[in-house]
């Protein structure tokens, strides 16, 4: 049993870690853990940062160990079990897609040489903050001394909102829906695939699938539409989804974590890709690499994958 844990959280003083970090104190992610705190930020935000901090303590949570914030990550990172990624640079009006990726890119390797610098050896590490497959990749590159298997990107939100719009549409529980499966980027090219999934132990098929594939795509969007303001608590459910069943394991259902690839199902070798993934317990999984799938779903596959390789190519042009 594992007697405490030390979390760093970067973004820290952004809307998701406020979403994030009561669910993490409050013992929704690893149990009744006690938690060492790492909040980092940019020097601009920390005031705001105090701020959290000032809230955190307000809480008087008993899972609490010590908090330390700022804006170095050569400090923060240092003795750290789990980093958590939320901290990106956002897409301004009239940026481009290249810009975003190479100004997050810069963020990424910064990092990543601050993990390698100070990191353990066996730091787990998910990045949320967009894009996050290449991101993640970018962080991997620059920490080699952290095994390939720590690094994973957020796609439990788009795994989530999938099971719920089958749900809806089948008109089930969520209970009884397992295996729906994101394929490869979060990005408008994700592939949500039902191929292998079943409701109540039967497989089964959408009456019109392209629309199920669109919407789950599209969801971010969907949400920022609606609410002028971009998803923050479902993504920081995710957060927590994603952690609880990778450090505590999960038998009954494939999950759907983005993870350095060692060319499953003919995907490029080192891309962050979205995968089937059997989460074993103690941070450890697998990817399950022996599904078969249909033309169409090999299709889905190549347009992510072709995505993911641009981005990789722009990212590594910093
Ligand atoms: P916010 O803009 O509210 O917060 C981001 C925070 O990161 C800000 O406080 C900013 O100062 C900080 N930051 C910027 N550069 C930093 C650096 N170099 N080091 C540390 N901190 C830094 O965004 P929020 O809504 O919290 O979203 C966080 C990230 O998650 C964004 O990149 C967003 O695009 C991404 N998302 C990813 C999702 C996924 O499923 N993978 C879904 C939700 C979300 O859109």
């Amino acid at each position: 049993v594992q007697q405490s844990l030390t979390v760093c959280v970067t973004g820290a003083a952004g809307q998701i870690a406020y979403s994030f970090i009561p669910l993490l104190l409050s013992g929704q992610v690893f149990g009744q853990v006690k938690i060492h705190l790492r909040l980092l930020d940019i020097p601009k935000m920390e005031t705001a940062l105090k701020g959290v901090v000032m809230e955190i303590e307000d809480c008087a949570y008993p899972l609490i160990g010590d908090i330390q914030s700022g804006s170095n990550p050569k400090e923060l990172f240092k003795n750290c079990d789990l980093i958590v990624f939320l901290g990106g640079f956002p897409r301004l009006p009239g940026m481009e897609r290249k810009d975003l990726l190479q100004k997050n890119a810069n963020i990424f390797k910064e990092q990543g040489e601050a993990l390698q610098e100070v990191g353990k050896e066996d730091v787990k590490c998910l990045v949320v903050a967009n894009p996050a497959n290449t991101n993640c990749l970018i962080l991997s590159r620059y920490a080699t001394k952290i095994p390939r298997q720590n690094f994973t990107c957020l796609t439990r939100l788009d795994q989530n909102r999938a099971y719920a719009q089958v749900a809806q549409t089948l008109n089930k529980p969520l209970s009884s829906l397992k295996n729906i499966i994101i394929w490869g980027n979060h990005s408008t090219t994700q592939y949500p695939s039902i191929e292998h999934a079943t409701a109540d132990g039967q497989s089964f098929v959408l009456s019109d699938q392209g629309q199920f594939i669109e919407r789950i795509q599209k969801r971010g969007a969907e949400v920022l539409n609606a609410r002028g303001n971009s998803s923050v608590f479902s993504a920081a459910n995710a957060v927590k989804d994603h952690i609880k069943d990778w450090f505590n394991g999960r038998e009954d259902t494939l999950l759907s974590l983005g993870v350095l690839s060692n060319g499953e199902y003919g995907i490029q070798n080192g891309l962050c890709f979205s995968y089937p993934i059997r989460c074993l317990g103690a941070f450890k999984y697998e990817i399950v690499s022996n599904l078969e799938l249909s033309d169409f779903s090999k299709q889905k596959l190549k347009v992510t994958e072709e995505e993911l390789i641009q981005e990789k190519g722009l990212a590594e042009s910093i």
